[in-house]
Order: structure tokens, then C-alpha cells, then sequence
């Protein structure tokens, strides 16, 4: 997964990482080049006494340096650019995915391990693509180079590499090895973390009406305390490396100075070319320490890989239609056939077997206990599921046929929970029309009878909304939601148990504005309440999923034994007749 990914999304980015191969191959033969040079000055200057030469080759090894240093600069820019491409272009392949989900796959994945894996595993790939832009190169490279470099200066002194070269990828290894299971279980923990603290500054106001905080800070402190235990445990690890290296890298040393010494003193090697294969050694050292750190972030970058590529290969099972209809005759219809509907993992369907359907000017009321089914039913219209048996159709086409964009401008949907974006009223409100008027937003809200708390707000039009609504209370929430489906225009109107946080009043008077504005459109309503809807056209009773009754208000009462019940609970006997 790691490699399709990389494969992928590095693809448009190809010609700068040439560039970066490049950088780097000439930086790293200029770092090994110059130990030699510093070689032939001691050898063939300082100890021949020849100032002429040291300047000359000192020269050279400053035009060297500065060379090396511009081209590490240009590899670490293009290493930087490649990596943040990179990383930029998989969040958005991964949100655009995530857009077209439908409320089953969010559910699937849960919000918040969505929003780990679009930020903490696309970083921990693009870090992995950061230091391999900077090390993948030049490691290898500089250890082989090195390597032959050496064994050119002093084959006598080579074979002690063969010792020092596997210890220390030995050392390195095994601590890099028990790194691993530790990544994998952060992934996990960072989800947790996440989740946790997700749903407690969600349900922060339930959590204090019932006093849970302490049980909270606890599962919150658990689920912290494992993410900091595999750190630290991770984290010891690491800091255990560094004096690891750093012993083998001075014993090294202490050791080619030990032998070295005897062969300079035996008239075998030059002084020159100890201290290079001093260097060379410390090169060679520094690149299987590199190698091996770039191998350790791969199996935690293929951790992230694999949950990134989860979320990219899942389809969204409100599939797109391949050839979609663009035109429809009919207009202002909508229409379930024998449609039943189960959610995924449930035993029981929600809905069975329904048959509905409602035309322009009508109005279809849905009644029916809470969990009979009604969000459901209504969410199956603009296909935010799509029926497991059965068809809906919309102006008489079904509606996985339709184009998507055709089918929502269609509808005017007023959610149960209605959800209000972070900014203004007027912004929220052109959810619906970007481009209405104020004074079409005036007329909307005065509809939804949302004039008079609006012009009350601070700034009206203007006043700020926060994520999600907070800052407003259910009702005017409600009225804007509704406002904002009004601006659409739409041929269907479906109004989730809309008016259930108004008072009669409010909601009398607004279902009175609305009439002549859903004249020529369908409307669905679907409430509790049966002083809501007496005056539907038709009247749909749910039990349990099931369609129990269809009529009229007052047939209902005799035919429909569920209705009276409803009817009974809710009105005063004469009221009821
Ligand atoms: P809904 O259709 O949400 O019920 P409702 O809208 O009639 O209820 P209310 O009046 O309270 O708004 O749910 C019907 C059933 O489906 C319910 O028993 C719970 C179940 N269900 C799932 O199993 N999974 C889901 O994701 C949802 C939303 C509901
Ligand atoms: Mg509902």
C-alpha cells in the first residue's frame, strides 16, 4: 500500500525528484572527495613542508565545500517541496473521498479516526517522504563510496570495517526492530485520544448535567496515559541509540588509531591517509545509522499508508449513476415503491415494503412513534441512503439514475438535527441561493418567521453564527434551517420534525406563510404531532417500519386503529372530532 501510494501521488512530482537525485549525488561525491584531498595536504604538503601546494589544494577543497553546501541547500528545498506536494495532494485526494461518503461509511470509520488519518498518517508519510528526499540518496551512496574510498587509502587498515560496519547495524537494528510494534500501537492510541476528546467537548453539557466529569477525566487520563507510556516506551529506545552509536563510532576509531599507529610506525601507511580513513569511517558510520532510522519510519509510515488507503479504496455505496439522466418530464413528484431498507449490520429492516407517493400541491404528512422510521424514510429521497429493496423516484425517475446535482436542487431538505455552519446568518442562509438578494433572505426568514429574532441579533444579517449553531437556540435553528430550503426554491419540500421545538403559535403561523410558497411543490412532513398535519392530504402511519395506515386525517381515525391511538394520546376528545 505504502508503495502504490507513493508511486502515485509522487508521480506528477517526478522531474523535481530527479533534480533532487541529482543535488544529492553531487553533494555526497564532493563530501567524499574531500578527505582525500585533506590526505594528499598532509602527506604531500605539511610534511614536505610545500606551501604552494597546501594553498592550491586547500583551494580546491573550499570551491569543494562551497559547492557541497549549495547543492545540500537546493536538495533540501526540493526534499521540503516534494514532501509538502505530496502530503497536500493526498489530504485532498482523502477529503475529496471522504465528501462523496454516505452516512453508512462515515459511520463505518467514525468522524474522528477520519480526521486522523487526513492529518497524523498523511504527516507520517510525508515525513517518511521528507527524510528519504534528504537521506535515500546520500546514505547509500556515501556509504559505499566511503567504503571504496577507504579500502583505496589504506587497504591494510580495511578489514577493520569489517567488524565495526556489521556491529553497528546490528546495534541499530535490533533497537529499531522493538521501535516498530510501538508505532503501530501510537497509530491506535492517537485514534483513541482523539475520539475521546471528540465526544467530551461534544456532550460537554450532558457530562456536566450529570455530574460525570470525574469518570471522563478518567477514561480520557487512560487513554492519554497509554499514548504516553508507548512513547516514552519508544522514546527510551531512541535515547538509548545515541550513545550506542556514538561508543561504536569512538571505539572505531580508538581501534584505527591503535592499528594505524602501528603502521605508520612500521613505514606502511602515511599520516594523510590515516586521518582519511578516520573520516571515511565516521561517513561510513553516520550513513548505516541513517539507513537504518529511514528504515525504522517506513513500517510506521506503512502503518499510516494502509489506514490512508482504506479510507481511498472505499466506495461510497451511494454510488454515482454511470450515464445519468439529465431531463425529466414529470416535476414536483416523489414516489417509494415497495422499498425496504435495512442498515448495514442490523437484523431487522427499518422500513418494509412502503409504498408512497405524493405529487405538486400535495402535502404528505408522516406520523409515527420515535424509531418507526421516518428519518430514515425521508433520508432515502435525496439519496443520503439508497434502499436495500425497492425504488424511490423522484419527478418518475429513479433517483440512482438521476444526476445527483439535478436530483438536490430538486430538494428541500429540513433536517432533524439542523446543522448550521461556522459564520454568518446570511452566509448559512446562501447555503440554499448563493446568489440571492437580502432582500430574498428578508423573505425567506420572514416565511420561517425568523424576521423578528433576526433583526434582533447583533449585526442581523450579519450576526454571527458558531460551528454547527451553538450560539442559537433549537427553535431559531430550526427556522433558519427551514429559511434556508426556502431560498433553494426546491420542487420537493421534506421537513424532519421541523417544527417541534416552536410553539403552537409559531408553527401555526408558519405553516400558514408557507402555503402559498409550497403551492406548486410536493411537501413531506414528518412530525409527532397531530395537530401538525390534520389538514395533509394524506397521512402516512409508521409502526415499526411498516406503513399501517395511509389517508386522510379523518379516515384514519375510523380504518387506522394506530392513528386513533396516536390521535387519542394527543387531543382532547372533541378536539378529535
Ligand atoms: P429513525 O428513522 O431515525 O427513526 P425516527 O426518525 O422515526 O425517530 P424520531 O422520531 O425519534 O426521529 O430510526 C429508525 C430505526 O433505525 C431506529 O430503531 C434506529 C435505527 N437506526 C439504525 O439502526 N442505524 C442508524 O444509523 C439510524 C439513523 C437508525
Ligand atoms: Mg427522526
Amino acid at each position: 500500500m505504502l508503495i502504490r501510494l507513493l508511486r502515485t501521488y509522487l508521480q506528477p512530482y517526478a522531474r523535481w525528484l530527479v533534480a533532487l537525485v541529482v543535488l544529492q549525488l553531487l553533494g555526497t561525491i564532493a563530501s567524499l572527495y574531500l578527505p582525500a584531498l585533506n590526505a594528499d595536504v598532509i602527506d604531500y604538503g605539511v610534511v614536505r613542508g610545500d606551501t604552494a601546494y597546501i594553498l592550491r589544494t586547500g583551494g580546491w577543497m573550499l570551491l569543494m565545500t562551497v559547492g557541497q553546501i549549495a547543492c545540500s541547500m537546493a536538495a533540501a528545498y526540493f526534499g521540503a517541496r516534494i514532501s509538502m506536494s505530496f502530503g497536500r495532494d493526498l489530504r485532498g485526494a482523502l477529503f475529496r473521498r471522504v465528501m462523496g461518503f454516505s452516512g453508512r461509511e462515515v459511520a463505518r470509520f467514525g468522524a474522528p479516526s477520519l480526521i486522523t488519518r487526513n492529518t497524523n498518517d498523511v504527516q507520517q508519510v510525508q515525513m517518511l517522504v521528507a527524510v528519504s528526499g534528504t537521506m535515500m540518496i546520500g546514505a547509500p551512496v556515501t556509504g559505499i563510496g566511503a567504503i571504496i574510498m577507504a579500502v583505496r587509502e589504506d587497504p591494510g587498515l580495511s578489514w577493520l570495517m569489517g567488524i565495526c560496519v556489521p556491529v553497528l547495524a546490528i546495534v541499530v537494528g535490533s533497537v529499531a526492530w522493538r521501535m516498530v510494534p510501538q508505532f503501530r500501537l501510537m497509530q491506535t492510541f492517537t485514534d483513541r485520544v482523539n475520539r475521546i476528546l471528540r465526544e467530551q467537548i461534544g456532550g460537554i453539557r450532558v457530562v456536566r448535567a450529570f455530574v460525570r466529569e470525574p469518570d471522563e477525566t478518567r477514561r480520557f487520563a487512560t487513554a492519554n496515559a497509554d499514548l504516553t507510556d508507548t512513547a516514552l516506551q519508544a522514546g527510551r529506545l531512541m535515547a538509548l541509540l545515541l550513545p550506542a552509536i556514538v561508543l561504536i563510532l569512538n571505539a572505531s576509531s580508538a581501534a584505527v588509531l591503535w592499528v594505524g599507529a602501528l603502521r605508520i610506525s612500521a613505514g606502511q601507511t602515511q599520516i594523510g591517509d590515516l586521518t582519511a580513513f578516520l573520516v571515511y569511517l565516521a561517513q561510513i558510520l553516520l550513513a548505516v545509522m541513517m539507513a537504518t532510522f529511514m528504515l525504522m519510519m517506513v513500517p510506521r509510515a506503512a502503518v499510516s499508508a494502509d489506514r490512508i488507503g482504506e479510507v481511498l479504496a472505499t466506495e461510497s455505496s451511494v454510488a454515482l449513476p454511470r450515464e445519468p439522466v439529465r431531463a425529466v418530464a414529470a416535476h414536483a413528484q416523489a414516489e417509494l415503491r415497495r422499498v425496504t431498507f435495512r442498515y448495514p449490520g442490523a437484523a431487522d429492516p427499518v422500513l418494509r415494503d412502503i409504498s408512497l407517493r405524493v405529487g405538486a400541491g400535495e402535502t404528505l404528512a408522516v406520523i409515527g412513534s420515535t424509531g418507526a422510521g421516518k428519518t430514515t424514510l425521508l433520508s432515502l429521497i435525496p439519496r443520503l441512503l439508497d434502499p436495500t429493496e425497492g425504488a424511490v423516484l423522484v419527478d418518475g425517475v429513479d433517483v440512482r439514475r438521476l444526476d445527483p446535482e439535478l436530483l438536490w436542487t430538486r430538494i428541500g431538505l429540513v433536517p432533524q438535527r439542523p446543522y448550521l455552519f461556522s459564520g454568518t446568518v446570511a452566509s448559512n442562509l446562501r447555503f440554499g441561493d448563493p446568489g440571492a438578494t437580502d432582500e430574498s433572505l428578508w423573505q425567506a426568514l420572514e416565511v420561517a418567521q425568523a424576521r423578528d429574532f433576526v433583526e434582533e441579533l447583533a449585526g442581523g444579517l450579519e450576526a454571527r453564527v458558531s460551528q454547527g449553531g451553538t450560539n442559537l437556540s433549537g427553535g431559531q435553528r430550526q427556522r433558519l434551517a427551514i429559511a434556508r430550503a426556502l431560498l433553494r426554491r426546491p420542487e420537493i419540500y421534506l421537513f424532519d420534525d421541523s417544527f417541534s421545538a416552536l410553539d403552537l403559535g409559531t408553527e401555526a403561523r408558519l405553516r400558514t406563510a408557507l402555503r402559498p410558497v409550497t403551492r406548486e411543490s410536493a411537501v413531506i412532513i414528518v412530525t409527532q404531532r397531530v395537530a401538525s398535519i390534520r389538514n395533509a392530504d394524506q397521512i402516512a402511519v409508521l409502526d415499526g417500519g411498516a406503513l399501517v395506515g395511509l389517508g386522510r386525517h379523518h379516515e384514519l381515525l375510523d380504518t387506522c386503529p394506530t392513528y386513533a391511538e396516536i390521535v387519542a394520546s394527543q387531543l382532547t376528545a372533541e378536539e378529535a372530532a
